[in-house]
């Protein structure tokens, strides 16, 4: 196995369990702390006596590491003979070869032996205080119920079925109801627009789709010619038109047995696809696969937050993220947790809404978003401070970067500064967590704003610009992870060429993150933000690419260019350069409200312009590519950093631009 270049590694199991139970009771770290009572695994591993070296560990290790905490976390109907087969630099990546389990097996069945009446999830409905308890008994029921109506209606192992839901238990039932069978599911956030929608639907060749009848339906489906069935299931009592290809999802799951064979899985079948944007206009389709993804999501989700037995977990994520698939639903479940589904918003009915729910549910690790927090701070401590927030113990912040202020706030006002804050670095990409403060001692220190600390098995590596890893502290470079880990996405959907494009061939043998990254004198990890032309807004991805396609097809635009740019509550805002079409003659006003609705008409609310500059031509360079890196300084008032302008096309576009945007700013400050 060689570890530095992460390239190609193969590890037959070793003889692990002998060796594991060998030295259970030798593994003292410092400060008396029990590395083995932390993680039992650790008992095999030899001297390893603290945290920090369990961490070295599991990266030089890594095969002995995860097959071990692979056979003791995860139950398998037979054995994996081969722990890892990973190449990073041909794009290769399988985990647990040989292997084969049923997720909804290991999120489900085996906590009912041990625990049918613990709460498996919290549905806190958009109306608050009017939440509903689903135990693990009934969760099972469920997902059976779901899972043979699925194959009575000729959903096959292999399948892909898309789940257009807001976040509820029937939801997760579909999910898992699709693992138990052997298809995979493709979970689309119920805030895309019916063209969005449509688009994954397509790329993912679905036939079947589950939604929920209200404002997320009516025809809205009806380009997608592979589509052959739609369940419904009634969120509320507003009935809808069927037409004939619906099915009355709830009525007909009562004519189902509550008993539903699992499908012996290979670990590297697919598990789902989640499509995430790109710096083109395509969104891209990630593939995870069974095994190594629940591994990796119940792990992280265990010591990232100090969850056990017991504790209630809330991850504000919505499912149609990746942080709900890992954190609202498998991490949670793997490991026999109780998982709240946030379907409201945080400022609904007030800006308490949050907090009042940590005191009624006594939430005990808060998972939540920069944005929100940002947003909650403006509104003041008291609608904090009116409600009990004991029951918390860790809050963990997700998406983007989160600044010091809202960290401090964060940590101080909502957490009585008693609890860790956990910046969680990570993408749809890595499945799970991949840079965050803990796991570390109890007591090691954290740096507000900072992921830190690289997780179990994770190597990180900076690049400089000549594509050499820097190994020196207290610099900057492109975020790289030097070997691979049990959840990284094996592929896109449809597309092995451009996984091995974007992530696999920047650096070969390296796994590309497209974020830059900032490590301390200490070693401690920063995120500065992508490299890309992704943006971030209010924590969800989106292209640039695939705001100006829409843009373009305005027929007033002759072309345009999307930035991000600074904004103070949503971390990112949309800023879109417009040119028009010679001749045209429309109020600027007119244009915008048109572009607008366009946007959030063919890809979602979210991904709206905040601000339209009209101009008359964009700065290019002289092979014609927009120079976006002029137009975000011009934005971020930054004109003495415009840079090398020497390979402009037309130096003078820059002047109108900044006149431009001069003016616009003394009109209307940018949202
Ligand atoms: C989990 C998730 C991934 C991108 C990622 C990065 C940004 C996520 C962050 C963060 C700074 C953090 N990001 N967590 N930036 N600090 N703690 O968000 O997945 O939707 O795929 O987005 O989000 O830029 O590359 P995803």
């Amino acid at each position: 196995m060689r570890l530095p270049g992460g390239c190609a590694s193969k590890c037959v199991v070793e003889t692990f369990s002998r060796r594991i139970f060998g030295s259970y009771f030798h593994v003292w770290g410092r400060r008396g702390c029990n590395t083995a009572a932390f993680m039992p695994e650790a008992a095999g591993f030899g001297a390893v006596s603290h945290r920090a070296a369990l961490q070295e560990f599991s990266v030089s290790s890594s095969g002995t590491f995860w097959a071990a905490v692979a056979q003791q976390r995860l139950s398998w109907i037979s054995p994996f003979h081969t722990v890892q087969d990973c190449d990073l630099s041909r794009g290769k990546i399988q985990w647990f070869v040989g292997g084969k389990l049923n997720v909804s097996v290991n999120c489900l069945d085996r906590h009912v032996h041990t625990c049918p009446e613990r709460v498996a999830l919290i549905w806190e409905r958009d109306e608050p205080g009017s939440e509903v308890k689903v135990t693990y008994r009934s969760l099972l029921e469920m997902t059976c119920r779901v899972g043979n109506l699925l194959r009575r209606r000729g959903v096959k192992r292999g399948d892909c079925v898309t789940i257009y839901m807001p976040p509820c238990p029937l939801a997760v039932a579909s999910m898992l109801a699709c693992a138990r069978i052997g298809a995979a599911h493709n979970v689309v956030f119920a805030g895309f627009s019916a063209e969005a929608l449509a688009e994954r639907i397509r790329d993912a060749q679905s036939s079947t789709i589950i939604t929920v009848n209200q404002g997320v339906r009516g025809g809205k489906v009806t380009d997608c010619p592979t589509v052959r069935q739609v369940f419904v299931a009634m969120r509320t009592e507003n009935p809808v038109v069927m037409t004939a290809r619906d099915v009355a999802m709830e009525e007909e799951m009562l004519k189902e047995d509550v008993v539903c064979e699992p499908a012996a899985m290979d670990s590297e079948d697919v598990l789902f696809l989640l499509y995430t944007s790109g710096s083109t206009g395509k969104p891209k389709g990630l593939v995870h696969t069974q095994a190594g993804y629940l591994l990796y999501a119940a792990l992280t989700q265990r010591y990232v937050f100090n969850y056990h037995d017991g504790d209630v977990f809330g991850c504000v994520a919505d499912i149609g993220w990746i942080t709900g698939h890992s954190y609202s639903v498998y991490g949670p479940l793997a490991n026999g947790g109780t998982t709240v589904l946030f379907e409201s918003t945080p400022i609904y009915p007030d800006p308490g809404r949050y907090w009042e729910m940590v005191q009624r549910l006594k939430i005990n690790q808060f998972y939540g978003a920069p944005t929100a927090i940002r947003l909650l701070l403006k509104y003041g401590d008291q609608w904090v401070h009116k409600y009990d927030r004991s029951s918390l113990k860790t809050l963990g912040s997700v998406g983007e970067p989160i600044n010091t202020e809202a960290w401090e706030w964060y940590h101080s006002v909502v957490g009585d500064g008693r609890c860790p804050v956990v910046d969680t670095w990570w993408q749809t990409e890595t499945g799970g967590i991949c840079i965050a403060p803990r796991p570390s001692d109890p007591d090691a220190e954290i740096v507000p704003g900072m992921a830190m600390r690289p997780f179990f098995g994770i190597k990180p590596v900076l690049m400089d610009t000549e594509g050499e890893v820097v190994t020196f502290n207290n610099t900057t470079g492109a975020l790289c992870i030097a070997q691979p880990w049990p959840g990284m996405a094996r592929t896109i959907h449809n597309d092995h060429q451009r996984y091995f494009e974007t992530y696999c061939q920047p650096y070969p043998g390296y796994f590309f993150t497209g974020d830059g990254a900032y490590r301390s004198k200490e070693g401690y990890y920063q995120i500065t933000g992508r490299l890309d032309d992704v943006i971030n807004v209010s924590g969800h991805r989106i292209g640039t690419a695939e705001i100006e396609d829409v843009v373009n097809q305005c027929s007033a635009v002759a072309e345009s260019a999307v930035i991000g740019y600074s904004h103070d509550i949503k971390g990112q805002g949309v800023y879109v350069f417009v040119v028009l079409k010679k001749s045209v003659e429309i109020q600027e006003a007119d244009l915008s409200r048109q572009l607008n609705d366009m946007v959030s008409k063919k890809i979602a609310k979210y991904a709206c312009p905040d601000c339209i500059q009209f101009v008359q031509r964009l700065p290019k360079t002289r092979s014609g590519k927009i120079m976006r890196r002029v137009l975000r300084k011009v934005v971020e008032c930054e004109l003495n950093g415009l840079g090398d302008l020497s390979t402009l096309d037309d130096p003078a576009a820059v002047q109108e631009i900044i006149q431009g945007h001069h003016d616009l700013l003394s009109k209307q400050q940018p949202r």
